[in-house]
């Protein structure tokens, strides 16, 4: 049995150059551990909190100190000589003596750091990788990755609106295999791009962030890129979108408004929702879609009904904004019939305990699960080992760029190679 003998932790930078908090677990048994936790641009209203410092002389009152002396002071207290083993418990005792809805209190960074670093310490102290000890079972899958290789939205400056157009390489035959398909559409990009004129340089997650005029350009490119790099659009590799459709709903008109046909005034190109379901299913006939994740603002329930109604028996309907990986709205969400699968993002919700839940509920009902990233992130590559653990299939972790992305895709490398035959690679949707 391992103890715990002391919490730690201190302030670091994520991948925007931000302050995160990273935790240091440490045993009676000599086991130390440590985590550290991502942070989101697009975030869902309904998100556990991320505590930050509000002072304005540090960081542009990003800080994240009071996070940190949360750990020290106020949860390893409480957690003191308590058996790592027992992950639902600790969750809990933490949960509780937070006190809040949205764990307000003590910083749903401080909390998850901290629940993290609790996994890893059992996993070791039961001498197994950290995906077999969070596993109940004895096969896995080995995800199929999203690669978002075009950033709009809040994760660059280009002016799509679109926060994500990721592809799927559902015709690879392993993870490795889908991962080299990815890197080179991705460079097919690059090339392509250069050779257009366009600007190539990447945005928060790796992908590029070209001056595209339109949705369609995006995609357009993107179907080249995969002829260019050998592979058949829809047989080898699929589309997937996020648009984060929250962050362009306009609440007082009830209406989608895209940043840049705001500036050009363009009256008419506000859709409805309705019209914006039209404008989703007329893009996944043109082109080889096949997951949406928030089509629809998080506000818009009775659209993301009507979406799942015309929609949801051809496409993946993804409730990130919307869903934000508690059980309280995946319920919703199970009885009206919005969406049909959730994105699982640990610090929405801010303990594994909490978080495993939601992936169980999903599988329960049907519903699909996509493990992601943040788009600050940090060397931290928790949810590969997360998703493999649950065979959940998916994985969203970025771009074929930037090491905050790749370390994620290189431990399921790890995984896979690990596994040998006793892993399977997810087909399909
Ligand atoms: C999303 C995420 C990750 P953010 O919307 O799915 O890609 O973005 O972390 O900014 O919320
Ligand atoms: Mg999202």
């Amino acid at each position: 049995m391992s103890k715990i003998k002391n919490i730690d932790a201190l302030e670091v930078l994520d991948s925007r150059g931000s302050p995160t908090i990273e935790v240091i677990l440490t045993t009676d048994d000599n086991i130390t551990v440590k985590a550290l936790v991502p942070s989101g641009a697009s975030t869902g209203i309904h998100e556990a909190l991320e505590l930050r410092d509000n002072d304005p002389k540090r960081y542009f009152e990003k800080g994240v100190l009071n996070a940190v002396s949360n750990v020290k002071n106020e949860i390893f207290p409480i957690l003191k000589n308590k058996n790592v083993l027992d992950q639902e418990e600790l969750d809990y005792l933490m949960i509780k003596k937070d006190g809040t809805d949205n764990k307000s209190n003590f910083g749903a960074n401080a909390i998850l750091g901290v629940s993290l670093c609790i996994a890893r310490a059992a996993a070791i102290s039961k001498k197994m990788p950290l995906y077999k000890y969070l596993s109940k079972n004895d096969s896995f899958i080995l995800p199929c990755p999203m690669m978002n290789i075009i950033n709009g939205g809040a994760h660059s400056d280009s002016p799509l609106d679109f926060q994500e157009f990721m592809i799927r390489p559902k015709g690879a035959n392993n993870f490795k295999e889908a991962l080299r398909y990815g890197a080179e559409v991705f460079h097919s990009l690059k090339k392509l791009l250069k050779k257009e004129g366009f600007s190539t340089s990447v945005g928060d997650e790796g992908g590029f962030a070209p001056n595209f005029k339109s949705d369609e350009d995006a995609l357009d490119y993107i179907m080249q890129s995969i002829k260019d790099a050998g592979y058949k659009p829809n047989e080898d590799i699929t589309i997937a979108l996020d648009c984060a459709a929250s962050e362009f709903f306009d609440e007082n008109s009830h209406k989608y408004i895209e940043k840049k046909k705001k500036l050009k005034n363009l009256k008419y190109l506000e859709k409805t929702p309705l019209e914006q379901i039209k404008h989703l299913e007329k893009l996944s006939q043109e082109y080889p879609i096949d997951s949406i994740e928030d089509g629809l603002s998080e506000t818009d329930w009775d659209g993301w009904i009507e979406l799942t109604k015309q929609l949801g028996n051809k496409l993946q309907l993804v409730g990130d904004d919307l869903l934000v990986t508690n059980t309280k709205f995946l319920k919703q969400a199970i009885e009206k019939k919005a969406c049909n699968a959730i994105l699982i993002k640990l610090n929405q919700i801010g303990t594994l305990t909490e978080t495993i839940s939601a992936i169980n509920l999903a599988k329960e009902h049907g519903f699909n699960t996509v493990i992601s990233h943040r788009s600050a992130e940090t060397e931290d590559t928790f949810i590969a080992d997360l998703c493999v653990a649950t065979n959940s299939g998916q994985i969203k972790t970025g771009s074929l760029s930037r090491s905050e992305r790749i370390c994620k895709y290189n431990r399921l490398l790890e995984i896979e190679y690990e596994l040998k035959d006793k892993a399977t690679f997810f087909k399909g949707l």
